[in-house]
């Protein structure tokens, strides 16, 4: 087989530069290890820049989230007991962000790929790149005991963290930065109303807290946990009960509670693999580095990267103009690291790090103060979570 381009990962970097490109006439096949039903089994995402979805608009997969999804102007910090909003629209002089699950965007990749006759193929077993320094790159997965080469102008590694592609670029090649910190995220999902309009951001000295929803029906929560902590220490109730102690007692009170549709413990790193591209071979979102969700970057780092990646794959089909090809790498990382940045610094100023000295809490309690009572940190604050220009 033979196409322009071949993607490893049909997570929502692959589907939607997939999507894009083939609207664009370039050709291209998705080759994703799981099913369908299994990528779209995981719970993730709920929070998109406002770029984001103006790329899945371009993408013409924007429709069910105009209609479905909420725009949010504001979101809360709150601590001590008492919430306080920060104005996203006014700080950012009208930006917003879109409350839209990624199961969801992801459902409607796909369904848009399918319409369009896109190749996404599932169970693709042991994808391998080849020949990435050449000018005839090629991937090979089998299917069965048959092996099938796909041979192609570029490869895009949109594999995930655990993914092939990353990891098939010589250590002396890659330079790899991580930080992994001391504690996880429960989340539950619940067919229950959200306690808030919009998202609250809570930090407690028992632990960090997080409300928000996917829709006016189904409500999303999460608690920090020790990272030795396994989802089946906790019940339902254990959860909501903890949840309760962690908010405000107004949010606690008015918190309506159910059974769990879907419970999981994700661990929280900080990862960045550099450079973001091996030859002709690029790398795309979580492939390529990993935050942790408290400032919601995964996603829509991701969605950076396919942004950079599909204007510089249409400039060399179209024009034959290599420049965003040859920069993409520099060109993704300087965004990639201030949302390094600002997932860190919402990650260091919100939860309990069980190793702190006391003047590191004091420190923390002062970050907190400082951006609640100043339009500048505020405005910082919010221009970076509504998305910074790509
Ligand atoms: P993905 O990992 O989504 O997709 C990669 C795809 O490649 C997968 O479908 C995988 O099956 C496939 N694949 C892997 N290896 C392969 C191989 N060898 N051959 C073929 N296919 C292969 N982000 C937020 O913004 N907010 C959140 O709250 C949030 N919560 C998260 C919770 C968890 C548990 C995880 C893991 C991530 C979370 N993220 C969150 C980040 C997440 O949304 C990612 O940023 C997003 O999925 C990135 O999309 P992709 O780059 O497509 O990678
Ligand atoms: C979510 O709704 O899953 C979500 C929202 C915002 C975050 C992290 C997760 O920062």
């Amino acid at each position: 087989m033979k196409t322009q381009v071949g993607i490893i990962g049909g997570g929502p970097s692959g589907l939607l530069l997939s999507q894009l490109l083939h609207l664009k006439g370039i050709d291209n096949v998705v080759l994703e290890r799981q099913s369908r039903e299994y990528v779209l089994g995981r719970i993730r995402a709920g929070v998109l820049e406002h770029g984001f979805a103006d790329l899945m608009r371009e993408a013409e997969c924007g429709e069910r989230m105009d209609a479905e999804g909420e725009i949010h102007h504001g979101i809360f910090i709150a601590h001590d007991g008492v919430k306080s909003r920060v104005d996203l629209f006014e700080h950012t002089g009208g930006n917003s962000v879109m409350v839209y699950g990624q199961t969801e965007l992801t459902r409607d990749l796909y369904e848009a790929r399918d319409k369009m006759g896109g190749k996404v193929i599932h169970n693709a077993e042991d994808v391998k790149p080849h020949d990435m320094l050449t000018d005839a790159p090629y991937l090979t997965y089998r299917n069965g005991d048959e092996v099938i080469r796909i041979d192609c102008d570029y490869i895009i590694g949109a594999d995930g963290f655990h993914g092939v592609s990353r990891k098939s670029i010589p250590a002396d090649q890659i330079r790899e930065y991580e930080k992994v910190y001391p504690f996880g995220w429960l989340g539950v999902l619940s067919r229950t109303k959200p306690v808030s309009e919009e998202l609250i951001y809570n930090k407690h000295e028992r632990g960090f807290a997080l409300c928000s929803l996917r829709s006016q029906v189904l409500s999303r929560y999460y608690i920090q946990v020790p990272l030795t902590d396994k989802v089946e220490d906790w019940s339902d109730d254990d959860f909501w009960a903890e949840l309760k102690r962690r908010l405000p007692v107004e949010v606690a009170d008015a918190l309506e509670t159910g059974p769990s549709i879907e419970k999981s413990i994700a661990p929280l790193r900080s990862f960045v693999a550099e450079p973001m591209r091996y030859g002709n071979m690029f790398l795309a979102g979580d492939a390529a580095h990993i935050v942790p969700p408290t400032g919601a970057r995964g996603l829509n780092s991701a969605a950076s990267d396919i942004y950079y990646l599909y204007h510089a794959l249409l400039d060399h089909y179209q024009k034959g103009d290599d420049t965003g090809l040859d920069s993409y790498s520099d060109t993704a990382l300087a965004r990639i690291w201030k949302a390094q940045r600002f997932s860190w610094w919402m990650t260091t100023m919100l939860h309990r790090f069980p190793d702190n000295i006391e003047y590191d809490n004091r420190l923390q309690q002062t970050e907190l103060e400082y951006l609640l009572s100043s339009k500048a940190a505020m405005t910082s604050l919010a221009e970076n979570y509504v998305g910074l220009p790509f």
